[in-house]
């Protein structure tokens, strides 16, 4: 028995890499190794011989096995180090001259559009890009039937036969992350959500994923005079131009009542577009007075709050404060595109970030 102790444990104590330790595993402790052999030997002995070699044989099973498990422990921490010696990488370095990437302009006009709404007291909410038709539906006042479903070009996820899981879509909008925070945080509440979104919808100026914030502002007395105030700032800041005008035009969305579509003052000079002066209007966002439903299935009292909400696309905005002629290359990856239109990394947006540097 001690020979058998003495050669695996010097075996184990010599092994250098994972398979020679199995090897000597099952050479010793396993099914046929020489020290399950011996235990079955213990039958033939007489009960006296047997108490004394049972519990040494036993031992030495335990022996052998903790050496095996440390020894592989050991085995693993080399073999990380080994790893991180050979990943290690200086994060202090400075970096290229020219970087190789730049920040996409959908990643930076999202950056100028949290930093201007922060200002105002905005924070921002994030949520699954995939969730229930609860949320991305029902919960905004869209019911099975109603037209907006079928309109909103819906993706459904696979559901096998048989499943009677509640329906997930790709989010058709950012709302339903409106409608977990309301859950989740309650009023009052000023958040924005900024977020891609999904519509089975692909031509000129649309694409299956797009880019939308939405704002969300509960309060007692909120109005839509603050909403206008609020707009016009935020209109004002990222496109830089002082006193920015709006008009807003009624409309209807299910989860406003009322609603309004939102225009901002623009004119054509020499066959250029020119936001914020002249007498043109060119809409740029949905908006209105939460529903009282909505409200109500965001767990918020309607009888006690109110509050105001809007809609825009990011990747609308992004094209009219840089001139980006196409949608479509928003999503295309060109190398070429995003070296002329995107954003150097150092390049922190502010409240005035982009067109006046
Ligand atoms: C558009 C229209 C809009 C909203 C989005 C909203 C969200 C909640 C409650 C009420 Cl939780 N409303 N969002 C309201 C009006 C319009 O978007 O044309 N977007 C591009």
């Amino acid at each position: 028995m001690d020979d058998l102790r003495d050669k695996y444990i010097a075996a184990i104590a010599a092994a250098t890499d994972e398979a020679t330790l199995e090897d000597l595993r099952v050479q010793a402790v396993g099914k046929k190794g020489e020290v399950s052999l011996q235990m079955r030997e213990l039958g033939k002995m007489t009960p006296e011989e047997r108490q004394v070699a049972g519990p040494k044989l036993n031992a030495l099973k335990d022996e052998i096995n903790s050496a095996l498990g440390a020894k592989k422990a050991g085995l693993e921490d080399a073999a990380l180090d080994e790893r991180l010696r050979g990943e290690w990488l200086d994060v202090t370095l400075p970096s290229r001259l020219r970087g190789q990437g730049t920040v996409h302009p959908i990643s930076q006009v999202t950056e100028e559009v949290t930093a201007i709404f922060a200002d105002m007291g905005f924070g921002v909410a994030e949520g699954p890009r995939i969730d229930t038709d609860w949320y991305n539906f029902d919960a905004l006042n869209i019911p099975s039937h109603h037209p907006a479903r079928a309109e909103m070009d819906t993706f459904y996820m696979h559901r096998d036969e048989g499943d009677n899981r509640p329906p997930h879509v790709l989010r058709t909008h950012t709302s339903p992350v409106q409608i977990r925070t309301m859950e989740a945080e309650g009023a009052p509440l000023r958040i924005i959500c900024p977020g891609g979104v999904y519509r089975a919808d692909y031509d000129q100026t649309h694409t299956p994923m797009f880019h939308q914030v939405e704002g969300l502002a509960i309060d007692k007395d909120i109005s839509m005079a603050n909403l206008k105030w609020v707009l016009e700032e935020f209109f004002s800041a990222f496109f830089e131009v002082e006193g920015i005008k709006t008009r807003f035009r009624s409309s209807h969305f299910p989860f406003t009542e009322p609603g309004a579509e939102v225009d901002i003052q623009c004119s054509w000079v020499d066959g250029q577009l020119r936001i914020g002066e002249g007498d043109g209007w060119m809409e740029v966002l949905g908006s209105g007075m939460v529903h009282p439903k909505v409200l109500q299935a965001g767990g918020i009292d309607p009888d006690q709050w109110q509050g105001f909400a809007f809609g825009m696309g990011i990747d609308r905005i992004a094209m009219l404060k840089y001139g980006i002629p196409d949608l479509r290359a928003f999503f295309d990856s060109d190398l070429r595109w995003l070296r002329h239109y995107g954003f150097a990394s150092l390049d922190v947006p502010t409240l005035h970030g982009g067109l006046s540097r």
